[in-house]
């Protein structure tokens, strides 16, 4: 199959979700093509058949706002055309299905049919999308696609609720590839380096929005590091990290908390964690928890949205209320202070994280793909 993906290229859930699952379809043999407006973080274009579209916008003085949606219906058009591309998959709803709905229609004239795949990843829905702003353009594109997919059943119901959507949504959870070479022999796990004999490790990873509820993953790990020897990894960029700076040193804890900026080599640094904090307001689904998971990394989490879907109570490890720092401190503790209890939901997380493989999503995403092909288009 001959598909364009649409995604955003930055670090995010939704942007890896993307990445990952055009290159493992690329390994299936389908032809992808990216489409956005910088290459994707993790993508490497180390196989033939991925390709790498950029869209460019630009400049002119009568614009306050860079018309991207425009320029990306363009560049669908075009590529589409020269490509012949069968099927776009869009990621995220804003602008991606108003900008994939707009190019459907430009091909439609000119003979062209092609369906359209939209897959709703959390703040397309929740924290941006219902907004009235985009509430109106973001229902009628979502109900002008072809197939929508959410990545939770709680994003799906959520969907629902905000939105007059007429249509059916397939839940198709994220994904990770869990039999991934994630250990570089020559640079071993260096937890030596980072953290002393009998110290926990414990790690954050996201982007820094207020969503991740950064003062409380600061707060909890605060609480920890009162009872045992304990060091903070804080990785990722964002608008909350200058804050957490300051409540570190504010608490006494800085020597602590390493913050790391924005990492492509995840896989180190969980590799020598031994809890993750997810502590979000709302996460439709949580990938960083299940990455986390299948380096065998309990998680305590918030119990909000999709995250009951992914990290399982008592099992891979513990969910509470958001801003319950007490409680997730306690079942922190619970966790750490025992070799035996971490080493059991160290077992645990991973054999949760294994039932999402990469090779059990695959499929879905290739059944709604056949479906999509077999459907009279919508337009
Ligand atoms: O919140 C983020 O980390 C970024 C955001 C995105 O769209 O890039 O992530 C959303 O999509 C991910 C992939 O489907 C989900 O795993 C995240 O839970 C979701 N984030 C939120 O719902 C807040």
């Amino acid at each position: 199959m001959k598909i364009a993906i649409v995604c955003y290229p930055t670090f995010g859930g939704s942007g890896v979700v993307a990445t990952e699952l055009g290159l493992e379809l690329a390994k299936k043999g389908h032809e992808i093509h990216f489409i956005t407006y910088s290459q994707p973080v993790r993508l490497a274009l180390l196989n033939p058949n991925i390709h790498y579209h950029e869209v460019n916008v630009p400049e002119y003085p009568l614009f306050h706002f860079q018309p991207y949606e425009l320029a990306l219906s363009s560049k669908l058009v075009d590529m589409v055309k020269l490509h012949k591309i069968e099927l776009l998959h869009v990621h995220y709803a804003i602008p991606h299905a108003y900008a994939g709905y707009m190019a459907k229609k430009m091909l439609k004239d000119e003979g062209i049919r092609i369906p359209m795949v939209t897959t709703l990843h959390g703040t397309d829905i929740t924290l941006v999308g219902s907004h009235p702003f985009y509430k109106p353009a973001v229902t009628f594109s979502i109900n002008k696609s072809d197939i929508v997919t959410s990545v939770s059943q709680s994003l799906k119901d959520e969907t629902y609720k905000l939105f007059n959507i007429k249509k059916d949504i397939e839940v198709i959870p994220n994904f990770i590839e869990v039999n991934k070479n994630r250990i570089d022999e020559n640079a071993p796990c260096q937890r030596a380096l980072m953290a002393s004999k009998g110290e926990r490790i414990i790690t954050h990873i996201s982007n820094f929005r207020e969503v991740k509820r950064i003062p409380d993953v600061v707060k909890i790990f605060d609480k920890i590091q009162k009872e045992i020897p304990a060091k903070l990894m804080m990785v990722g960029e964002g608008p909350e990290k200058e804050k957490a700076e300051k409540l570190c040193e504010k608490l006494g804890i800085s020597d602590k908390v390493i913050f790391f900026g924005n990492s492509n080599d995840i896989d180190k640094i969980l590799c020598y964690t031994d809890l993750f904090l997810l502590p979000s307001q709302t996460e439709s689904f949580g990938l960083a928890a299940l990455e986390a998971m299948a380096c065998g990394v309990p998680v305590i989490s918030s119990n909000s949205g999709g995250l009951p879907e992914v990290n399982f109570e008592g099992v891979s490890g513990y969910l509470s209320d958001v801003g319950d720092i007490d409680g997730m401190a306690k079942n922190a503790l619970s966790i750490l202070n025992s070799d035996e209890e971490l080493h059991k939901f160290k077992q645990n997380a991973l054999g949760v994280a294994k039932q999402f493989d990469i090779l059990n999503i695959l499929p879905l995403y290739e059944a709604v793909y056949e479906k999509a092909l077999n459907k009279k288009i919508l337009l």
